[in-house]
């Protein structure tokens, strides 16, 4: 006998069983010793930022102790927060980027 439960779509419609991924936000600490251009050139080269996005955002962590360098899926945010930090660690400074879902 015919049974359609798997490809009707209006089964998934009425009640969708898929829901959306959590969004992760990716942040940057502030800190005494890191240098404003180290940070600048990270949020250009790994964020993807225009050098004034970049500024902006290197100024508010400064200023107010964090601030949000993007928003990713949990794969893409732990992959960012260990390449930023693996990075700083490379170079010897203590800039630490961490993560936080939304
Ligand atoms: N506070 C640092 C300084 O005065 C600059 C800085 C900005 C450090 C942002 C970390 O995430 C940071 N050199």
């Amino acid at each position: 006998p015919y049974r359609d439960d798997d490809n009707d779509l209006s089964i998934q419609l009425a009640e969708p069983k898929l829901k959306k991924p959590p969004l992760f936000k990716v942040i940057l600490l502030n800190d005494d010793f890191t240098p404003m251009d180290f940070v600048i050139e990270i949020l250009m080269q790994f964020f993807a930022m225009p050098k004034e996005k970049a500024t902006q955002v290197m100024l508010q962590v400064h200023t107010q102790g964090v601030g949000v360098c993007g928003t990713y899926s949990k794969d893409v945010a732990e992959t960012k927060v260990y390449i930023v930090n693996e990075y700083s660690r490379q170079h010897q400074h203590p800039l630490l980027c961490s993560m936080e879902e939304l």
